[in-house]
């Protein structure tokens, strides 16, 4: 090995470094799946009358939701499904 690839090891040895810090330091974002995991789960447990779909009724044992709900009715059908709901989580 020459001494010109011996400094590109090194500068390439270097980068690999700085971008395994720069990935640590992204961490604390919670993974997309974790996320739709939680609201899956959250989505479940309004769902009181298992039919798939979150009415206002049962928006209502949720805070906040409620007043969502109309924004998040896209197609206005007065239910909430597994897409809406997530949009008006903000996920
Ligand atoms: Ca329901
Ligand atoms: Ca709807």
């Amino acid at each position: 090995m020459n001494a010109r690839n011996v400094t590109i090891a090194t500068l390439f040895a270097s980068l690999l470094t700085a971008g395994s810090v720069l990935a640590q330091q992204a961490a604390p974002q919670p993974p997309a799946e974790d996320m739709k995991a939680a609201i899956d789960d959250k989505f479940r447990s309004l769902d009181a009358n298992g039919d798939g779909v979150i009415s206002q009724e049962e928006a209502s044992k949720m805070k906040g939701l409620s007043e969502r709900f109309q924004a998040a009715d896209k197609n206005k059908d007065n239910k909430l499904d597994r897409g809406e709901f997530a949009t008006a989580l903000g996920g």
